[in-house]
């Protein structure tokens, strides 16, 4: 290194002088008190980049290097010294390590795994058990074990996906949870109170309420002496314990092939009360799922004497009751993943 300060700033940087001094250091203050005068802000370092803008730009880096490799040594004698102290000579000021770090948040369930857990519940305290069934349905199970004979009409309420296997248009993605009701059927005898949530699909244009992937939650009762009442009184239960005391619910005539009687049931609206207003389109009721008594036919293509039970059925889309209860819309943003709506809910 240079020695004429007049010319050179790193003639100032004695690397000896600085080793020798911070050998010489015996507690952690007169190490700091050393890292300030070289390395600090306004230390020796410093100083000496400072004034290398002052000399001829071919003078420039042969000083930058040398004043870096004194900056490193130096940096190095203060690690080392550091080291060699005891702990109590580098105890600095304690620190509170009670206070809380940086804050972190919990996952939590998805809204509409919220609202399915919710409903179970709701309907496990009223005596139902949860089943559930394959999103990929053969055509017997979707269709024609619940009526829907082959060109029947109704199957084109539900636009269907077909899956490329086996023979063509026998291989599905299921439109609606109604066929967990005939593998439930198949699989136990009756009393049956079963619920059936799940993932459907149907090859449908997106818009604010519907979307070709969604929930249902299906439900079904067979017994003897099961009455259009049971099914009215059990709908009113489980959305009065959704919703609140306050909700009321209503049947209209409907068509299900699988249902005879069929009913279409709806809310009091949430949001007027229903006295009308946007969201219910001024009729104060919101259509939530579809229901009735099951048909005699589906019980015989699963072996159920309808002369001796009867049953009742209902299903429903299941970002429904989010919908309504927090005024989510539209219906994608269950599916989108923005984290703002993961954290709000
Ligand atoms: C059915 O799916 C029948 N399986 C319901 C049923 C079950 C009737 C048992 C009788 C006995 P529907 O196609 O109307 O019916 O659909 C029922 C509910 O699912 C609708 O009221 C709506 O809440 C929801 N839903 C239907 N299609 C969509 C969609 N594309 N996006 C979101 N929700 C939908």
């Amino acid at each position: 290194m240079t020695t004429d300060p007049a010319t050179d700033p790193a003639a100032e940087l004695d690397l000896d002088a600085a080793r020798a001094a911070i050998a010489a250091a015996t507690t952690a203050d007169e190490l700091d008190e050393l890292r300030r005068r070289f390395l600090g802000k306004k230390g020796l370092v410093a100083r000496a980049k400072e004034s290398i803008k002052t000399l001829a730009p071919d003078q420039r880096p042969a000083v930058g290097r040398a004043v870096s490799t004194y900056s490193a040594a130096v940096e190095e004698a203060l690690g080392a010294r550091a080291a060699g102290l005891g702990p109590a000579e580098v105890e600095g000021p304690s620190l509170d390590l009670t206070l809380g770090g940086h804050g972190r948040r919990r996952g939590h369930s998805h809204l509409v795994t919220q609202c399915r857990r919710d409903l179970e519940d709701v309907f496990v305290a009223l005596g139902y058990r949860v089943a559930e069934g394959p999103e990929v349905e053969s055509d017997w199970y979707n269709f024609e074990a619940l009526n829907f004979p082959r060109g029947h009409p109704a199957r084109a309420m539900q636009d269907t996906l077909y899956v490329d296997l086996g023979e063509p248009e026998q291989v599905l993605l299921r439109t609606h949870t109604s066929p967990v009701q005939i593998r439930v059927m198949e699989s136990q005898p009756p009393p049956i109170y079963c619920v059936m949530p799940g993932r459907t699909y149907r090859n449908e244009t997106p818009s604010p309420r519907n979307s070709p992937v969604f929930h249902q939650i299906e439900g079904l009762a067979v017994d003897r002496g099961l009455t259009f009442g049971d099914l009215a009184g059990t709908i009113e239960a489980f959305t009065s314990a959704y919703f609140g005391q306050r909700v009321r619910s209503r049947l209209l005539p409907s068509f299900f092939p699988f249902t005879e009687p069929s009913a279409e049931f709806a809310l009091s609206c949430v949001f007027c009360d229903g006295s009308g207003c946007r969201v219910c389109s001024h009729t104060g009721w919101i259509e939530l799922g579809g229901c009735g008594m099951v048909d005699p036919n589906v019980f015989r293509s699963v072996g159920i004497d309808p002369e001796e039970y009867s049953g009742f059925a209902f299903g429903f889309g299941l970002e429904r009751m989010p919908m309504l209860r927090y005024g989510v819309e539209p219906i994608k943003t269950f599916f989108d993943n923005d984290l703002r709506f993961l954290i709000r809910y």
